[in-house]
Order: structure tokens, then C-alpha cells, then sequence
């Protein structure tokens, strides 16, 4: 029978018991061999009453398919206003007038998973695994990382490789992120290099290799969803962390609590999640996520929709300028003048300007733009912008980096969809 009233986890394990008979109770689908699932009688009541309103377009609804609405419930909890992009794996972002804080809180921090979150996320007996090519091998509880290393606090910028990837023409699959797969907390941890220094790295040592404890979503216990690694150099900066807390409390569970890494200004992927092992190794790491065509880009600019051959990626490394709008939101109504703020970042470089235009960007007007609060934090502006009359205008927003490098217009397409750094441009009605 299926389950009745509200409760979406009632409905999640009966998909998971007997995904079959749940499809037929759920769907009636029994008379539809096209796995188009048809929600009717009893199943769309269940469905109806799980999620709390009339579902107009239930007809298109696929087989086995659980409404985000009711998924939210159990994946976001702890997390507030994101939007769910995916929930197998968790995927979340953050719409951007929510990412208004100079330091985003936790609730707001997005999500970005690429396997299971695994069962036990508690520090008790937790340990990280220090091995390779280094002198002295490690295992090392988190309390000892906290006595062994000075415990340091940083604001640090995270951003997904994929971000503004719903904005491709020819589209690239992978999870469709508009703007929030950014976020910048403050993070409690020890540095990555001076855990890497008391190891001992040898001298042929080009890369590290990160691994987690989350599950392959197959549940094959010998695959890893994702274990990526940064060139040894950029692992011995000062700004990297091997963190146990996000905006003075533990990790969140969807964070990679009780220990993750975080690799400021490079790809989100890099900054390993459910952190249980560093390797050193002498050739650039080639675990999943590493090669082919993920979290690369090709090493020469492509015309749109272009079929480019797996050889000719190259890993992403620093991700590039970049800036958002928080506020006012996209839509908003305001009157003839007002403040415009957001944030801005370059990967291990610092932004120098701002300019906003409010003319589809004929003329351009100088923000004011914060130092970063440390290396690797974004660094927030302001404007005050004055309408010349009432109307429809559009904000546009573009960051100029340390190296002079600003914002483009439109996006340098690439076939998986990375690194898309065009201008936000926030739409206002003013009167
Ligand atoms: N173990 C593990 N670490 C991971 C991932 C993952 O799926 N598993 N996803 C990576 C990717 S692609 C990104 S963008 C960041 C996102 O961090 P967040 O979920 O805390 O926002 O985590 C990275 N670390
Ligand atoms: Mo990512």
C-alpha cells in the first residue's frame, strides 16, 4: 500500500524498498510500458497531499520521480532558501540576493555532491591519513591536527567549476547552476602546508590526491565518486585549509563535516569534502573527476558547440574574475535611486575595480570595493546608482582582477560548461 499523509521520507523508503511496486502505487504505471510514469487515483492524492497543493502539470511527472518540494524536507535541512538542483546526488544553490552577507552563514552555503553523504559524519574517531612520497607517513585525529598545528580562522571563497553553466548555448549537461554555486564562510582549520611540511615532502613530489568518505551512489564500496588534487605548489600556500568548523560550528553534514579541505580560488572540486586521506604523488593524480573531460576545459578557445577530443582538455586551474549583484534582487522594485552591493573575486588574485552601468552597459560608474578580509576571501562593494527617470533598467556588474583581466560579455563557451564569468546583470523597476 502507499504511504499516506505528508511524510516524504514514508515515500522515500518505499521507493527504496520495492521501487517497482512503489512506482505502481505511486504511478499506476502499470499499463504504461514508456517508463513515462502517469500520477492518477490514489497515487496523485498521495503525491497531492505530500507536497500540499493540486500538481497542474502531474502528467509529465517521470516514473519514480519525487517532487523537489517533498525532497527538500530531508536534504536541506539545516539550509534555508536554497534552491534544489538534484537530490541524488545532493545539489543546492544559493539565488544570489540571498548571498548578501559579507560572510556567507552556513545555511546559505550551497551544496555540491557528487556521490552518497555518508552515514557517520561525527569527529569521534575520525582521522586523516597522511601517505605517499613523504618521510613520515600520518594518522591523525582531528584533536591531534587541533594540538599538533596552529588552528587558524579564514574567510574563503568556494565556487563551483560548473557555475553559470545553465547559461550555455548549445547546453552542457551536468547540474544546471545559475549563480549560487559560490559561497564564501569562514572556515576554522589548519593549514594544508604545514600538515604537508611536518610529513616531509620528497623532492619528486608534483601533486596531491584528496580522498573522502563518501559513498559512490552505485554503492560499490570500490568506486569514489571524486578525488581530485592540486600541483604541489599551490598545495604549499598559505591560504589552504584542512578545516573541521564553518562560521564557528562544526561542518555542516552536506559540508563534508567532520573534515574537509578548502582550496580557495580553484574549482569547488578541488576542496575535497569528508576528508580521510592526502596523498603525495609523483604524477599529476588521476583519480575520478580528474581526467577526460571534468573539471577541464579546452586548452584553446572553441566556437560554440564545437566537438573538441578528450586530448586537447586541460585541468582548470584558478577559477577567473567574477562578481555578483545581492542587492537589489533580480526583479526588484526600487525608487529613483539606490545602493547596489554585491562581492567579487579572482582566483589567487585580488580585485581592483568595480563599474556599474545602468545603460546596457554604455557608460559605466566606479564601485566602491573592500580589501579581502584575508587572501583567498571575496572582497565586497558598493555603489549608489541614480535612475534618470522612472523605467525598466538593467544593472550590470563587472569585476576588474589584479592582472587587469574584467568580466566578459558573453560567455567563452566550452563543451562541459566551466567557467562562465560573464557580468550578472539584475533587471529593477524603478519608479
Ligand atoms: N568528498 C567530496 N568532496 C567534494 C565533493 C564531493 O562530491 N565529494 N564535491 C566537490 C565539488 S564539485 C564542489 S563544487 C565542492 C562544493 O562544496 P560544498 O558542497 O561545501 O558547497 O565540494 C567538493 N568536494
Ligand atoms: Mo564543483
Amino acid at each position: 500500500m502507499a504511504p499516506d499523509g505528508n511524510n516524504s521520507k514514508d515515500i522515500r523508503k518505499f521507493f527504496a524498498e520495492d521501487p517497482e511496486k512503489a512506482d505502481i502505487e505511486i504511478f499506476g504505471r502499470r499499463s504504461y510500458p514508456d517508463r513515462r510514469g502517469f500520477l492518477k487515483g490514489a497515487g496523485l492524492a498521495t503525491m497531492t497531499a505530500a507536497v500540499g497543493m493540486a500538481i497542474p502539470f502531474h502528467r509529465n511527472i517521470p516514473q519514480g520521480f519525487i517532487p523537489a518540494a517533498m525532497a527538500q524536507g530531508d536534504v536541506l535541512a539545516g539550509k534555508n532558501g536554497l534552491t534544489l538542483l538534484n537530490d541524488r546526488p545532493v545539489n543546492a544553490e544559493t539565488p544570489p540576493e540571498l548571498l548578501d552577507d559579507a560572510i556567507t552563514p552556513t545555511e546559505r552555503h550551497f551544496i555540491r555532491n557528487n556521490g552518497a553523504v555518508p552515514d557517520n559524519t561525527s569527529a569521534d574517531g575520525w582521522t586523516l591519513t597522511v601517505d605517499g612520497l613523504v618521510d613520515n607517513p600520518m594518522e591523525l585525529s582531528i584533536d591531534e591536527l587541533k594540538s599538533q598545528f596552529e588552528v587558524v580562522t579564514m574567510a574563503l571563497t568556494i565556487e563551483c567549476g560548473g557555475n553559470g553553466r545553465a547559461f550555455f548555448d548549445p547546453p552542457a549537461s551536468g547540474n544546471q547552476w545559475t549563480y549560487g554555486a559560490v559561497a564564501c564562510s569562514e572556515w576554522t582549520g589548519v593549514r594544508l602546508k604545514d600538515v604537508l611540511e611536518k610529513a616531509g615532502v620528497k623532492s619528486d613530489v608534483v601533486y596531491t590526491a584528496h580522498y573522502g568518505a563518501d559513498p559512490h551512489l552505485s554503492g560499490d564500496p570500490e568506486k569514489l565518486p571524486i578525488s581530485r588534487g592540486v600541483p604541489i605548489d599551490k598545495a604549499m600556500t598559505d591560504n589552504i585549509l584542512i578545516a573541521f568548523q564553518m562560521n564557528g560550528a562544526d561542518l555542516h553534514p552536506m559540508n563534508g563535516a567532520p573534515l574537509r579541505l578548502v582550496v580557495p580560488g580553484w574549482p569547488g572540486s578541488c576542496s575535497q569534502k569528508w576528508l580521510t586521506r592526502i596523498e603525495l604523488r609523483d604524477v599529476v593524480h588521476d583519480g575520478p573527476k580528474m581526467t577526460g573531460t571534468s573539471y577541464r576545459v579546452p586548452g584553446y578557445p572553441v566556437a560554440a558547440g564545437t566537438e573538441v577530443p578528450t586530448e586537447d582538455f586541460e585541468i582548470i586551474e584558478r577559477m577567473p574574475v567574477k562578481s555578483l549583484v545581492t542587492f537589489p534582487a533580480n526583479g526588484a522594485e526600487t525608487g529613483m535611486s539606490t545602493e547596489v552591493r554585491g562581492h567579487a573575486w579572482s582566483g589567487d588574485r585580488t580585485i581592483d575595480r568595480m563599474d556599474i552601468s545602468i545603460d546596457f552597459g554604455a557608460t559605466w560608474q566606479e564601485a566602491t570595493v573592500d580589501a579581502p578580509v584575508n587572501d583567498g576571501a571575496w572582497q565586497n562593494w558598493r555603489a549608489n546608482v541614480s535612475f534618470p527617470e522612472a523605467g525598466y533598467y538593467e544593472v550590470w556588474a563587472r569585476a576588474t582582477d589584479s592582472a587587469g583581466v574584467a568580466q566578459p560579455f558573453a560567455i567563452d563557451w566550452n563543451p562541459k560548461g566551466y567557467l562562465n564569468n560573464t557580468m550578472h546583470r539584475v533587471g529593477l523597476k524603478v519608479s
